[in-house]
């Protein structure tokens, strides 16, 4: 039977580059997906160093988040990783059908680790996303484009233990986006990202109108004053535009064409104007759900129960087909 999984990391408040590259389509898939696990992939998330309360407080922060999007706990099981322990139990047995070689290839490895210390998990946490994915026999994954290879190597390790042990593991197929990649408002070249330490360069999806209208006026651009569409030459106002499009609705050429004669930063406005309008009933309900922790602490336990519920049979059918059992 069709089932979507995706998952989140606990590492901050989204951005609007999760939102239209993730969360935007998490729950259009609601209408046409009956069985869907929407995880906060917390055991991902200290792959890099975490304060632990920051860590704690971003579990339930991420949770009012997925609500205030239009996650719909009736719909979707939105739970936290670490509370269903077959997440790193059959992670292992796919690490151990996984070659060094094939995850040294991969982009987020070799970027990440130049960053940090690369710990041993962080080179490994695309065997535990293959585990995330094939623990609830998964069919469909929606993914942003940064994710396309570490799909890949899902459906590799899928197609591995099904020949090694036997027909199990349905092979998932990604489900793209429409929308680009959202770039940082301070540095076009890279994406927008909860991590990054210049709060100029990410709109969070509780940033307040008048935030919102600072960090779209300071964002980077060049020294043209026209707004043309050229995501080669010109990054910068381009991703406004793309943001703007996304925002409203308009296709990119009916926003150039509308925006004849102005100046960018005359149009930065209209585009603050369009990201505020879009974002204030989301960031209301954030904010209404995190005066109610009680309530998100209740949505988590009923997830983690049913993806517990879930996991347990396919983990010991694996134990049966690998001779554990
Ligand atoms: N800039 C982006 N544009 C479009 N989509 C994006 N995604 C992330 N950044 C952009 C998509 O958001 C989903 C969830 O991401 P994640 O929390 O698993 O981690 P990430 O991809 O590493 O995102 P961040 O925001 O950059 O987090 P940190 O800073 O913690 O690493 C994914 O589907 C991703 O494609």
């Amino acid at each position: 039977a069709p089932r979507v999984f995706s998952g989140i990391q606990p590492t901050g408040i989204p951005h609007l580059g999760n939102y239209l590259g993730a969360l935007q389509t998490w729950v259009q898939l609601q209408d046409t997906f009956s069985s869907i696990l929407y995880s906060i992939v917390d055991l991902h998330s200290i792959t890099v160093p975490q304060d632990p309360a920051v860590l704690r407080h971003s579990m339930l922060d991420m949770t009012a988040c997925l609500l205030a999007c239009g996650i719909d706990p009736e719909k979707s099981c939105i739970f936290q990783q670490s509370q269903v322990p077959e997440h790193t139990e059959l992670g292992w047995i796919l690490s151990c059908l996984t070659s060094m070689s094939r995850l040294k290839q991969l982009p987020q490895w070799k970027m990440k680790s130049q960053q940090n210390e690369g710990s041993v998990g962080l080179f490994t946490y695309p065997v535990l996303q293959a585990a995330d994915i094939l623990l609830y026999r998964s069919t469909h994954v929606p993914v942003g484009d940064d994710q396309v290879q570490h799909l890949e190597l899902t459906q590799d390790t899928a197609r591995k233990f099904n020949k090694r042990y036997g027909d199990f593991f349905p092979v998932p197929v990604a489900l793209m986006g429409t929308s680009k990649k959202i770039r940082s408002l301070r540095d076009p070249s890279s994406k927008m990202s909860k991590s990054d330490p210049q709060t100029l360069a990410t709109i969070r999806l509780t940033d307040t109108p008048e935030e919102i209208v600072t960090k779209i006026r300071k964002a980077v651009t060049d020294f043209t004053s026209e707004v043309t569409y050229d995501p080669e030459s010109r990054p910068g106002v381009s991703n406004l535009i793309s943001i703007h499009s996304a925002m409203t609705e308009l296709g990119v050429e009916d926003i150039v064409r509308q925006s004849q004669g102005l100046e960018t930063a005359q149009y930065k406005l209209l585009v603050a104007d369009a990201v505020v309008e879009k974002l204030r009933p989301i960031r209301e309900e954030i904010q209404r759900l995190q005066g109610d922790p009680d309530f998100l602490k209740k949505v988590l336990d009923s997830g983690a129960q049913t993806a517990r519920q879930l996991a347990s049979p396919v983990y010991d059918a694996v134990c049966k087909m690998v001779g554990f059992r």
